[in-house]
């Protein structure tokens, strides 16, 4: 399998913080800001972003977890269990801004969009993604992003992270 980089260390930390700086401008502020990270990688994400922001602004901002598995459309009901989202915190009037780490089809983005209004009726929802693929199903399209990249549905971009994979780096490979 042919593989190379697409982003190093340097790379993913200025993107980040770049989107930090833009989530920012965006919302005048994050004072009714929430994070909502995506399982697996999307939550290391928010994590990351949430200590910028309060570094940059100087007050703190939640994340939270988000599963969406039981809200996609591309698993039976069996896979996909029945459990509610649940927030820890009020996403009542807050803008909800989602993170995810590669976004191609859209369908993720469509669940946890879902799994979002089971819990209340958010100000706005917004999308930050760090690698952006394309190859939509669905019309959703991400306000923020680290990268675009142009892909093939034959390639895969995989995304390790300090926390799960002991290193950052983005790769592009051919299967
Ligand atoms: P993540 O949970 O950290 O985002 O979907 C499970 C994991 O498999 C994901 O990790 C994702 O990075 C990885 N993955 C790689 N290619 C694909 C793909 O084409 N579709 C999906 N759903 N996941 C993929
Ligand atoms: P979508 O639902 O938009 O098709 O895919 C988005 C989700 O699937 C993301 O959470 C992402 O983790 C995973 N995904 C889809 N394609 C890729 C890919 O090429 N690389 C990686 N790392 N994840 C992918
Ligand atoms: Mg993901």
């Amino acid at each position: 399998v042919e593989s190379h980089v697409i982003m190093d260390e340097t790379a993913i930390r200025r993107a980040l913080t770049r989107i930090a700086h833009e989530i920012i401008e965006r919302n005048k502020g994050i004072e009714n800001c929430i994070l909502a990270g995506i399982k697996t990688r999307g939550v290391f994400l928010a994590k990351r972003l949430a200590e910028r922001l309060e570094n940059i602004e100087g007050v703190s901002i939640p994340w939270v977890e988000l599963d969406v598995t039981s809200y996609r459309d591309d698993r039976s009901s069996e896979e996909r269990g029945t459990e509610k989202a649940n927030f820890p915190v009020s996403i009542h009037s807050k803008v909800v801004i989602l993170i995810d780490d590669v976004l191609y089809t859209g369908r993720t983005i469509r669940a946890a969009m879902d799994a979002i209004m089971d819990c209340g009726r958010p100000e706005a929802i917004q999308l930050a993604v760090l690698a952006d693929r394309g190859h939509r199903e669905l019309p959703i399209r991400p306000d923020y992003i680290g990268k675009n990249v142009p892909t093939s549905r034959a390639e895969e971009i995989e995304v390790l992270l300090q926390e799960n994979d002991g290193s950052d780096e983005v790769r592009i490979s051919q299967q």
